[in-house]
């Protein structure tokens, strides 16, 4: 039985008036010597599309699921696979993400929660052998249940701590069965409310000697894909440790962890950050560090994380100039941490939500690449640190310069003359190309 009410989404080029085609996703259309499908590796959330209700904090879910019988059974989180990966045919996405607790429920004790996920993980293998999908990457939900709300690898208590390290061994596990190319961390409860009762330091050198466990772990299961950090700011936590690029790079550097660790980057939490998704995604790349994209975006009016999906041509854009510039994903891809709004709650709105996604990723792949070719920004850009390329710059770059030999030059030189940043120049350049 079809659960969405649609048949596979199909390319029809731009002038479609087709809502349910794609306008601009051709997945074997090549650009640059790769298929749309290749660069762009779109990855679809598990808890998203099959476990969102739809719900905000002032009201309870409207998403319609005829599917699901709302109850916690192994067999209502088997019946889910199958409609999911309907769903996953019939927009022709090839990845998958999912937290353990998504694809099969939480029951009275441990024992019992881990078989129940071995139940779903063997029917989403079979699922993946038939399809040919893929995970991109596993996680385990460590801030929904009421023993996180302290924190799960940085709770006050090690016995929380203890459950935390069993659950994610576990989720480590699954992803490994279902040849997961990546393991995802995002620490929503991994931070603080009041310094008042939190010893940080106590805290990080806790997480740290949890990720180090999971790395080894990872080597003894024989799973060799990176583990990625997400950065967020806060919500659910006040202040979350693993606030931004530059934060989770200096603590997966003090602490030993930047071998088997790379980011995976959100636009809703970057923008929560106080910074553009371009700036964590340069800050990642610039580090070699730029792993996987949870591709969403926020909205300007309402200070949380919306997870709406993308539809702004600039930011998709400017994450391809970012992910081509850097030589395209290796093990990640493009996943839509993103649901409807509470007002479109019929199935069919699901498939209208990534049909525009896609097609808006589609769009900054195409006009990213005529950026780059056509090549006037980057020349710009080259251009405007040219008196590095030689003599005194090229000295300090060389590292070879001291203190004396720039007071020597500026003596010699006088008061320099600045050239433009060209600011509107370059904006209204980019505007050729959208
Ligand atoms: C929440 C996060 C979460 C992670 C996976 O804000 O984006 O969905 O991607 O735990
Ligand atoms: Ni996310
Ligand atoms: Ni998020």
């Amino acid at each position: 039985m079809a659960h969405f009410p649609c048949d596979k989404i199909q390319y029809e080029g731009p002038t479609s008036k087709n809502p349910l085609a794609f306008k601009h996703y051709n997945p074997e259309e090549q650009i640059d010597g790769k298929s749309m499908k290749e660069h762009l590796r779109f990855a679809a959330p598990y808890w998203h599309v099959m476990r969102n209700v739809l719900a905000d904090p002032f009201g309870g879910g409207t998403a319609q699921m005829p599917w699901d019988d709302g109850s916690d059974s192994v067999e209502n989180a088997l019946a889910r696979v199958d409609v999911f990966f309907e769903f996953l045919e019939k927009m022709g996405i090839d990845y998958y993400c999912w937290h353990d607790r998504d694809i099969a429920p939480e029951l009275n004790d441990l024992s019992a929660s881990n078989n129940a996920l071995d139940q779903v993980v063997s029917k989403l293998k079979q699922k993946q052998e038939e399809t040919g999908v893929k995970l991109l990457w596993g996680t385990a939900c460590l801030f929904a249940h009421a023993r996180y709300s302290q924190g799960a690898a940085t709770s006050p208590d090690a016995n929380v701590y203890a459950y935390a390290g069993a659950q994610v061994k576990k989720a480590l596990e699954a992803t490994k069965e279902l040849d997961g190319l990546g393991y995802t961390f995002w620490g929503g409860r991994e931070g603080y409310s009041t310094l008042l009762n939190t010893n940080m330091k106590r805290e990080l050198d806790h997480l740290a000697a949890f990720l180090h466990m999971a790395v080894a772990h990872a080597d003894k299961i024989g799973f060799d894909g990176p583990f990625y950090i997400e950065p967020k700011p806060r919500e659910p936590s006040t202040h979350q440790y693993d606030s931004d690029s530059a934060a989770c790079l200096n603590f997966l550097r003090e602490y030993g962890l930047m071998d088997r660790f790379t980011l995976n980057i959100e636009t809703n939490h970057a923008t929560l950050a106080g910074h553009t998704m371009e700036h964590e995604l340069t800050v990642a790349a610039n580090a070699g560090k730029l792993g996987s994209i949870d591709a969403n975006r926020g909205d300007t009016l309402i200070g949380w994380d919306t997870d709406q999906f993308p539809t702004d041509l600039y930011l998709t854009t400017q994450v391809m100039l970012v992910v081509l510039e850097m030589g395209g994903f290796t093990t990640g891809g493009l996943n839509f941490d993103a649901k409807r709004r509470r007002e479109s709650h019929e199935p069919i709105d699901l498939i209208h939500a990534h049909v525009g996604g896609m097609d808006t990723f589609a769009r900054g792949l195409k006009i990213a690449q005529a950026i780059r070719e056509d090549g006037r920004l980057a020349d710009f850009v080259q251009q405007r640190y040219s008196s590095f390329d030689s003599g005194i710059g090229a000295k300090v770059e060389s590292g070879a310069c001291t203190f004396e030999d720039l007071e020597a030059h500026a003596l010699a030189k006088g008061e320099p003359s600045l050239a433009s940043g060209r600011q509107e120049m370059l904006e209204n350049l980019i505007n050729e190309f959208i």
